[in-house]
């Protein structure tokens, strides 16, 4: 299929990297967001998102005129949905007296909506947005198909996840293999036309369903490896054993790979995915929820352990909480355990300073933010390490010293060297490592 002009439906972590590089290749590509905001900042040469790499490249993409920016599609070859799909805060399922989280589709459905009136025949749909089994074939093409054309025969339907990991999108997204899955071989075809424009990894081609379930499988089978590492750190903390020690000797062995314990899993992707089986088949899923289950609870883990460093009490405490991002070096805050421990913190008492550089900015209901680390640390009894973020790796405990009165530090994401900050007067304290054990 020749592709010469597509629109991008969402212009958010993953719709905008796809979209200027899209445009770095010579299509002319409309990004349509439905966030006036978002357009506005677009349209002034301005990037919302923090990403290595991107400002340059959405730059260059609106210079050349190759990328617009709109709040309503317009007529193209090809469109791509890539909207978030999160989940519902405020209503759940219910399956043998156990609670699981609910898929939010409004913004695919929207988006969706939003193409009818646009779309023709010949033209590709492909949906990239995580979703529930069986999303491509139960919900876009109904509402696909309310322009009067059928999907499969007179335009083409494909899924094709995003599977890139934030703070590394813009090489992923060009080098990590991808599946398109198609509501017909022709639509699959069509996709892999389409993505073969930029991607050099291996392009797998596949029925929607299959391609919707590989995504979630894959997020899943990460969430469930950090469920086990994190009960491997609550069962050391018990047993008085350094979790990091005993997960580096276990794999040597050559079948043996056990992932990091931290303070919990976050982000929009691996905290929320794997919600969608259970949703879609709470009878089958008892691993995968309770994998979920143990991530959720991890924060408190987290906060018992502050709780212990603090002396057993955090009340009347000033606690410098550094980093809030969901991950190192990103600056994506959603359903980042770190900010749910400044929060937790700040319920037990604490007076929580929390920085996050990557967003100084940020306002939150429950805990105070410091606009710099200086702030943070300035008065504090009690320093955290929430985030593995660079600059928080290389601090230097000799200079942080001079900074702080504390002289206590909790590391959850096992970045410092705890001799180096003894050496320097600091108490410390490790996620997954009881020294009372
Ligand atoms: N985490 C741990 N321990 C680990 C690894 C991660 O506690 O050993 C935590 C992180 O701190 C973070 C969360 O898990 O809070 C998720 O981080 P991540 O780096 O594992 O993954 P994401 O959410 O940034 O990106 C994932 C990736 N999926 C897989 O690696 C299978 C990415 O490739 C997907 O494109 C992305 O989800 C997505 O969009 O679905």
């Amino acid at each position: 299929m020749k592709i010469d002009k597509i629109c991008v439906m969402g212009l958010g972590y993953i719709g905008l990297p796809t979209a200027s590089t899209f445009a770095a290749h010579g299509l002319e590509v409309v990004g349509v967001d439905v966030n006036q905001q978002i357009i506005a900042t677009l349209r002034n040469g301005d990037v919302h998102i923090q990403e290595p790499g991107l400002r340059t490249i959405v730059e260059a993409a609106l210079k050349s005129g190759k990328l617009r920016v709109s709040t309503k599609p317009e007529e193209a070859d090809a469109f791509i949905i890539a909207v978030p799909t999160p989940f519902y805060e405020d209503s759940f399922g219910e399956h043998a007296g156990a609670r699981f989280k609910l898929a939010d589709m409004r913004a695919v459905t929207a988006a969706t909506e939003a193409i009818v009136p646009v779309l023709r025949k010949g033209n590709l749909v492909v949906l990239e947005s995580t979703s529930p089994p069986r999303t491509t074939i139960d919900l876009v093409a109904p509402i696909l198909e309310r322009s009067g054309l059928r999907a499969g025969a007179d335009f083409l339907l494909a899924y094709s996840p995003e599977r890139v990991l934030p703070g590394q999108i813009l090489r992923e997204l060009i080098e990590n293999a991808r599946v398109i899955g198609g509501l017909t071989p022709e639509s699959a075809q069509a996709g892999r036309d389409l993505y073969a424009i930029f991607v050099k990894g291996e392009i797998v081609t596949t029925d929607a369903t299959t391609a919707e379930m590989v995504k979630i499988m894959e997020n899943t089978y990460r969430d469930v490896n950090i469920a086990i590492a994190n009960e491997f750190a609550r069962l050391a903390d018990r047993f008085g054993v350094d979790i990091w020690e005993a997960i580096a000797i276990a794999n040597l062995h050559p079948r043996v790979k056990i992932l990091h314990p931290g303070p919990g899993v976050g982000g929009h992707c691996i905290s929320v995915d794997p919600w969608f089986f259970v949703e879609a088949a709470p009878d089958l899923t008892t691993l995968i929820a309770a994998a979920r289950q143990v991530n959720d609870s991890q924060p408190h883990f987290a906060l018992a352990l502050i709780e212990r460093a603090a002396g057993g009490t955090l009340a009347g405490k000033k606690v410098a909480a550094l980093g809030l991002a969901f991950k190192e070096d990103v600056d994506d805050l959603r359903e980042s355990p770190a900010v749910e421990i400044a929060g937790l913190l700040a319920q037990a008492g604490a007076d929580v300073r929390a920085f996050e550089p990557n967003k100084p900015e940020a306002q939150f209901a429950g805990f105070t933010t410091a606009p710099t680390l200086e702030a943070a640390l300035q008065d504090a009894d009690l320093v955290v390490i929430l985030v593995g973020h660079a600059g928080f790796k290389t601090l230097d405990p000799q200079t942080v010293a001079g900074q702080t009165p504390a002289r206590c530090v909790v590391d959850t994401r096992r970045i410092l060297d705890p001799a180096a900050w003894q050496a320097a007067g600091f108490e410390t304290f490790c996620l997954g490592v009881n020294k009372e054990g």
